[in-house]
């Protein structure tokens, strides 16, 4: 292909420049997560460009690709945000495009008279140099990286900001924007070294979400503060009917707290723990499903990195739905490759550190090695994720952590497991995919390797969510969380009044850009508005309606926006069909079995939804205690939870 006669020289200074100044590391996160992910892409494509200029690899098709990529990034930036930062990410997206000699904005334009003329116009001269009047931020909130790395050992910090910064952050923290006193603390619903997930309620709507929080405390180091903005910019950013969708997110006195849609149907890891092996078919679903999320995310650049059965969420009308990025990586996005063939080291070894994190038994042998990673990690989860769904355990373990990494760098998948072995081409796909050599790996060429696979074949791609799931978790309201693994009451009433008696206001100004709110949330406030001015029903009310009026508001606030690529994936509708109900969770548990009356249909209202409401209560409270009967008293239980309790790194 041919080379293009660029300035190399020129051209390399004026790429350096921009990811100088601009690498989102040298400066307070964007306060809005669309934003601030369409900033982080911009800038990695960027050095990309440059790494493959200084190896001389620039060819007209490299730059058609990175021209389209930047402006279908900006104009989804632009649909998905109405922030007036849109322009300081349309000025930095100019900067880059420059880089394109057929563009009106070439390199060469900023050294013509009239090029500098209209610098100086706009009161710039440095061309790579941030135009910071773009944002709300006052200049000095652009800090150097040398701040963030001023520790002693080796560790870094956020910035310091000072006073009148601060009051100036402050000030502008005004009208909707969204904060804990727009939601009530309520059960919790899992715990870890990253912090919290409680079931909360919008105060004025009484809606379910559920609220991850993370202690600021935690995140006093550099990589760790821009990790938690980093999960917050995915979430905003991206959307996919099997991606937990955000709704806003927002810095507490002691957390940074997101806001997600509540899926109550639990996750894949209690599924599995309490229900061993699930069908062929089902795992084929889930697999399925994963793929697409998996599709999605890396054509951004996202690495999830920490992919398990915990981190699968199921819809009350039985689909996956992917969580937890909070180990997720950014690279290059990926949306016009068609053309232009990244050569496997890019794909293989896109990212060098040596940072080895994610679940032991999910991570990949080259993290392991630490040979550099990419995308291809993903794929090595997705295959030890069909291997326990269809075993019910992983293929490698061991009773120590030098044993499973043994395993994993070296032993190969085994089948001898008679009766119980999966379909041949179950096993072929998973063979495929837990290739230790990443070049070799299923899905490292794209998502379409995995998807054309014998085991997939039955699997129509383009209207998965159409497909009856053969499990459909019981749900006996909108907010019932028994379908997750209990926590103790200790640590939940510990978890949610921890904020209370504390006046302090950790790192407020640092934290402040934390706050970020997509349109489901103005809805939400919307929502809330019409319900007060039209005195349509007491919004302070507890939710005595049935899950489906509130799946009514799930549909309002969840479905609108992806309604296209839901309508490609044909769901229609986020609740099980009342027709037939499969073995539930509990069912598996213990051989109950709980139908589910007719509530999707009852809308009547008044004395018998009130009555519903209480005998729901009470229905909801017997299976509590029966689920937690349930795990007492298995055996075998206990042996699966043993091989389920795995290491995070
Ligand atoms: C949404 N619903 C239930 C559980 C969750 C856990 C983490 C993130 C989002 C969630």
């Amino acid at each position: 292909m041919a080379r293009l006669p660029l300035d190399k020289t020129k051209m390399e200074a004026h790429l350096q420049g921009i990811i100088t100044s601009y690498s989102p590391d040298a400066m307070l996160p964007l306060p809005d997560g669309v934003l601030s992910f369409t900033h982080r892409l911009v800038v990695e494509l960027s050095r990309d460009c440059l790494a493959k200029h200084q190896r001389g690899l620039i060819t007209e098709t490299y730059l058609e690709d990175l021209q389209q990529n930047i402006e279908t990034l900006l104009q989804q930036a632009g649909e998905k945000s109405e922030h007036e930062e849109l322009a300081f990410i349309k000025e930095l997206a100019e900067k880059v495009l420059c880089v394109i000699p057929r563009l009106p904005h070439s390199l060469d334009c900023l050294e013509t008279p009239e090029g500098r003329a209209k610098e100086e116009q706009n009161g710039t001269t440095d061309s790579t140099e941030p135009n910071t009047s773009h944002q709300e931020l006052p200049k000095d909130l652009i800090i150097e990286t040398s701040v963030l790395a001023n520790n002693d050992q080796g560790k870094s910090e956020p910035p310091e900001i000072d006073e009148s910064a601060s009051n100036l952050i402050r000030s502008l923290d005004v009208g909707r924007k969204p904060c804990k006193s727009h939601f009530e603390t309520s059960t919790l619903i899992s715990s870890g070294t990253y912090g919290t997930v409680h079931l909360v309620h919008h105060t004025d709507t009484r809606r379910a979400f559920a609220m991850k929080k993370i202690e600021k405390q935690n995140l006093f180091m550099a990589e760790k503060f821009q990790q938690a903005f980093l999960e917050r910019d995915i979430l905003m950013f991206i959307e996919s009917p099997f991606i937990v969708n955000m709704v806003c997110s927002f810095s507490s006195q002691r957390h940074l707290c997101m806001i997600m849609e509540y899926i109550g149907g639990g996750d894949c890891g209690t599924l599995l723990k309490y229900g061993g092996p699930i069908s062929v078919n089902l795992a084929r679903l889930y697999f399925a499903e994963l793929v697409l999320a998996l599709e999605h995310l890396h054509s951004y650049g996202v690495v999830h990195r920490d992919l398990k059965p915990d981190n699968l969420l199921i819809t009350p009308s039985g689909h996956i739905k992917v969580t937890d990025f909070g180990l997720s990586k950014l690279g290059l996005m990926r949306l016009t490759t068609n053309n232009y063939k990244a050569q496997m080291e890019d794909i293989t070894k896109e990212f060098l550190d040596n940072e080895v994190c994610g679940t032991l038994e999910y991570i990949a042998p080259e993290m392991l090695l630490m040979e550099g990673y990419g995308r291809p990690i993903d794929w090595w989860a997705m295959g030890i994720i069909l291997h326990e769904f269809l075993l019910g355990s992983v293929p490698f373990f061991g009773s120590t952590t030098k044993k499973v990494f043994n395993a994993v760098i070296k032993d190969d998948v085994t089948w001898n497991f008679d009766n119980k072995a999966p379909p041949p081409d179950a096993q072929d796909l998973i063979t495929e995919l837990l290739r230790k050599n990443p070049a070799r790996r299923l899905g490292t060429g794209g998502a379409h390797e995995v998807k054309i696979h014998p085991f997939m074949s039955d699997i129509n791609f383009d209207c998965i969510l159409s497909q009856q799931p053969e499990y459909i978790p019981e749900l006996v309201s909108a907010e019932d969380t028994s379908n997750f693994e209990p926590h103790s009451e200790k640590h939940h009433l510990m978890a949610s009044d921890e904020e209370e008696d504390t006046s302090e206001d950790i790192g407020y100004t640092v934290f402040a850009p934390f706050t970020s709110s997509t349109k489901r949330f103005s809805k939400l406030c919307t929502h809330t508005t019409r319900m007060t001015d039209n005195n349509m029903e007491d919004p302070k009310l507890p939710p005595e309606d049935s899950p489906v009026s509130d799946s009514d508001m799930q549909r309002q606030l969840f479905s609108s926006e992806a309604d296209d690529e839901k309508q490609r994936h044909n769901d229609s509708s986020d609740l099980p069909s009342s027709s037939t109900v499969p073995a539930t969770l509990a069912q598996k548990k213990q051989g109950l079995t709980f139908t589910r009356t007719g509530q999707k249909n009852d809308r009547e209202q008044g004395e018998r939804r009130t009555r519903g409401s209480i005998i729901r209560r009470i229905l909801s409270s017997c299976r509590r205690g029966l689920s937690r009967a349930a795990r007492t008293i298995g055996g075998g239980c206990a042996l699966v939870s043993c091989r389920r309790s795995s290491r995070t790194m």
